[in-house]
């Protein structure tokens, strides 16, 4: 996560204070919204999803025959950025369903707050969901009341909430950005982590360091990795020890910190084509969505190449699934309000080349 003022964000018109409530509504998706374009910058590739509220972090699943959407919920918070992102103060989640691509999007309201969490303390970032054994699961970080990211799970009989969470941490994670991805085989594992304000570089070595740069080692250093962990039958703990997700260069070389257009940042996302294992992330201060393959879900990966380039807005973060013989991408921009904090989501389509390698996404 950026932590300070906004470096690409363009200047398009604000399109007015988006209302927070907590009543569910619908709205129109990809409605095209008249304004002048007097800055000569480029139309963007597909429009937000939602105007009513600011979304960001879109991670979506295919649930009951409807596309159901798990974001952030950014709210101007009033906090004034600092380099550990205290202004992502987010309190809520809202989820989002719809029919089908370009229909009607559908705010299903609250679906867990940070009061109903009993070990939280601020900030509810990423989340993702799941679906096993007839619960549907919300995996969410949030800082706990010593200010440390770790990751919750609350559960629902209904993939629109609420959500109800357990209470306590699960056990042994740390950082940000949970993605929770269920193999052919029916084992499920999480992939997580987020550098500087996502806290994964206090994580080094395996121990929390409270004193740890709040930056990433730099140089020709081995970069630092996404972690992963596999989920038990319950889906509310590990199974087993948390690991690295190695990612190598074509050469077999693992990626550098001083690569930092290729290496992990944050925003970890998982998913599975003819066979092959697809991880996708963003890399951060170079604002690409980028991805690696491997024949295994726990790596090594090998990088491939640019999934999106940059969105207006610091970075993005996105989820990648197949709807209707079809593969789509959500992710975020700040087109609504030109501000990184307040960001809203979009989909569009994602293409493939004959040998499984993906197209790189102008937005
Ligand atoms: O929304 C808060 C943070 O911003 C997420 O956890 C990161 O992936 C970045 O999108």
């Amino acid at each position: 996560m950026k932590l300070t003022a906004p470096v690409l964000a363009a200047s398009l018109a604000l399109l007015g204070a988006c209302q927070s409530n907590n009543s569910t509504s619908e709205t129109a998706t990809n409605v095209a919204v008249p304004q002048a374009d007097t800055t000569g910058a480029k139309k963007p590739l597909s429009e937000p999803l939602v105007r009513d509220i600011y979304t960001a972090d879109p991670s979506a699943h295919v649930f009951e025959g409807k596309i159901y959407i798990y974001p952030s919920h950014d709210i101007e918070a009033g906090i004034p950025e600092n380099d550990k992102g205290d202004h992502f103060a987010m309190n809520d989640y809202r989820i989002l369903s719809m029919d089908s691509i370009g229909g009607k999007v559908t705010d299903h309201g609250v679906g867990l707050a940070v009061k109903d969490i009993p070990w939280a303390g601020r900030q509810l970032w990423a989340p993702d969901a799941a679906f096993k054994n007839g619960t549907y699961y919300l995996y969410f970080p949030v800082k706990d009341k010593q200010d440390v990211f770790r990751m919750g799970v609350a559960t629902s009989k209904t993939p629109a909430g609420p959500f109800k969470a357990e209470p306590t941490p699960i056990a042994g994670s740390f950082s940000i950005d949970p993605a929770v991805f269920t193999d052919t085989d029916g084992t499920s594992y999480m992939y997580f982590g987020g550098l500087w304000g996502g806290q994964l570089q206090r994580w080094q070595g395996g121990k929390y360091n409270p004193n740890a740069a709040e930056k990433e080692p730099s140089g020709n250093v081995p970069a630092l990795n996404a972690r992963m962990a596999k989920m038990s039958a319950d889906m509310k703990q590990f199974d087993g020890p948390v690991k690295e997700l190695v990612i190598v260069d074509e050469a077999g070389k693992p990626l550098l910190a001083s690569d930092n257009k290729r290496r992990f940042f944050e925003g970890g996302w998982m998913h599975k084509y003819n066979g092959k294992y697809y991880f996708s992330y963003s890399t951060g201060d170079t604002h690409l969505l980028v991805y690696a393959t491997s024949d295994t879900p726990t790596g090594p990966f090998t990088y491939k190449g640019v999934i999106m380039e940059p969105v207006q807005g610091w970075t993005t973060h996105h989820s990648i699934l197949p709807i209707k013989n079809k593969w789509y991408i959500f992710y975020h921009d700040t087109q609504l309000s030109g501000k990184t904090w307040l960001r809203n989501i979009k989909v569009t389509e994602l293409k493939r080349n004959a040998d499984g390698s993906i197209q790189t996404i102008v937005p």
